[in-house]
């Protein structure tokens, strides 16, 4: 099983009215800036192109010997109520121990589970064990297989089918309930979901993070783990039975995690494998400033939106609740200021691969550029330089697309805007073709009684 790392970190003690971040590991980056970009990047800008190779051997050979094992995460704070909103309102993770959720956190095991849920059918994501469950995240993509079971049949398989984890992923509350026609919930868990509801829509009201939206019940025997990405949306996460380990990274890391291309299906996904990352090609994951909390039944997690996170089960039976918060609907200029300044680089290579993605299409459907000519050798021309044969109108597109960022941005210098172009591009995000990563579901390989008659598979 892909393991994270169990640092052992020490419970801390609720802080009254703490309201800074907590400190950061003195072996890593500055404090202060509105975001930080890793130090290979600003390489990039400073130093000659043949001294730039020497650095990343350098890099390298450091990297090497580093690993997430040696970034000793630090702790997220564990607060009261009024402390609790009060870092939230910051728009960092916090936890909030001994919630209104504990009364779930006595009964909800797979029996009483089994009898609020016996009468349908639910969502079951498997793979073959010791696999992450990354892969079945796209529908239907990887050696992973998404497919519906009723929970007794989950609850018997989960337990006796040695060669595959199961992880039950299934809505709680809300639309997607009624897209199944029916509640198919017992009338004990429909009470539990009123109370919850309740208590949580007074908390989002109270912390002003919008209205409570797509929700998810996250069952499991343990052991499964969810690989790193991030959502677009804050989230409240409730752990109910066993625990759950989540490793945070703020979005001001985000090319240090070498994100998925956005039109890949794993976008929002790290293309890094945390268990054994590719340094020579990663080199900045080497860096990773990295928060962890392991939640106990009763506590509730903060998320904010484009946090990445990786979060593991721990051993034995596993549930845990969490909410999404409505995404408010607004314009790029909107999103760009109204997000924290931590979100910038994130939402700088979104921008940035949309619109130079859109451009170049278009010149391609137009014959206006040969296709050999990809968005990602404009972006990657942009940070670091046109090359002779780059045509003159291409260079006034990419200085449109230049002045775009920067009017989203707000005040950035050229140096910081190349930064930006030259983190969208690291790892070689940009020219790896997806497809050669991704294969498709294999019905042969995890047995038949998940296909339906006609022998599809069901997703
Ligand atoms: O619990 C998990 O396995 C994943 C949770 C998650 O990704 C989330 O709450 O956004």
């Amino acid at each position: 099983m892909a393991a994270i790392q169990r640092h052992a970190v020490a419970p801390v003690p609720p802080v009254p009215l703490l309201v800074a971040p907590p400190p950061r590991l003195p072996h890593t980056r500055p404090p202060n800036p509105s975001w930080h970009l890793p130090a290979t990047l600003l390489a990039g800008v400073l130093l000659p192109r043949q001294s730039q190779r020497l650095w990343r051997l350098w890099r390298l050979a450091r990297g090497v010997s580093r690993c997430p094992e040696c970034w000793q995460p630090q702790p997220v704070p564990q607060m009261s109520h009024l402390d609790f909103l009060r870092q939230l309102r910051q728009g960092e993770p916090v936890v909030l121990r001994d919630p209104g959720g504990a009364d779930l956190v006595e009964k909800y095991n797979f029996e009483y589970l089994e009898s609020q849920m016996k009468g349908s059918d639910w969502r079951v994501h498997l793979v073959p064990k010791g696999q992450r469950f990354q892969r079945v995240y796209g529908q239907g993509v990887g050696e992973g297989m998404v497919t519906t079971m009723s929970f007794p049949d989950f609850a018997g398989k989960s337990l006796s089918d040695a060669a595959h984890a199961y992880y039950m992923q299934v809505p709680f509350s809300g639309r997607p309930l009624e897209s199944l026609g029916t509640d198919p919930y017992g009338s004990d868990m429909r009470d539990d979901r009123r109370r919850v509801l309740q208590w949580l829509r007074k908390l989002t009201e109270e912390a002003e993070l919008g209205e409570l939206d797509n929700n998810q019940l996250w069952i499991g025997r343990g052991g499964n783990l969810t690989p790193c990405h991030y959502d677009k949306a804050e989230n409240l996460h409730l752990q109910i039975c066993g625990r759950k380990t989540f490793l945070l990274i703020p979005p001001d890391q985000t090319f240090a995690v070498y994100p998925y291309p956005i039109d890949h299906p794993l976008d929002s996904f790290s293309m890094v494998d945390f268990d054994s990352p590719d340094f020579q090609r990663f080199d900045d994951f080497a860096d990773v400033q990295a928060f962890q909390v392991t939640l106990e039944p009763g506590d509730l997690l903060y998320l904010p939106k484009y946090w990445w996170h990786q979060v593991a089960q721990g051993s034995g039976d596993n549930v845990s609740l969490n909410f999404w918060c409505a995404e408010r609907q607004a314009d790029q200029m909107s999103i760009f200021q109204e997000t924290s300044p931590r979100c910038r680089p994130l939402l700088a290579h979104r921008f940035l691969e949309d619109f130079t993605g859109g451009i170049v299409r278009r010149l391609h459907a137009a014959k206006a550029l040969p296709s050999s000519f990809t968005a990602a050798r404009l972006l990657s021309e942009l940070g670091s330089g046109w090359a002779e044969d780059t045509p003159e109108g291409l260079r006034r597109l990419g200085s449109m697309v230049r002045g775009r960022l920067a009017e989203l941005m707000g005040d950035l210098s050229e140096e910081e805007l190349d930064e930006l172009l030259r983190g969208t591009c690291a790892g070689d995000r940009l020219v790896e073709c997806p497809a050669t990563e991704v294969t498709t579901a294999s019905q042969g390989d995890l047995g038949g009684w998940f296909a339906d008659e006609n022998g599809s598979c069901q997703s």
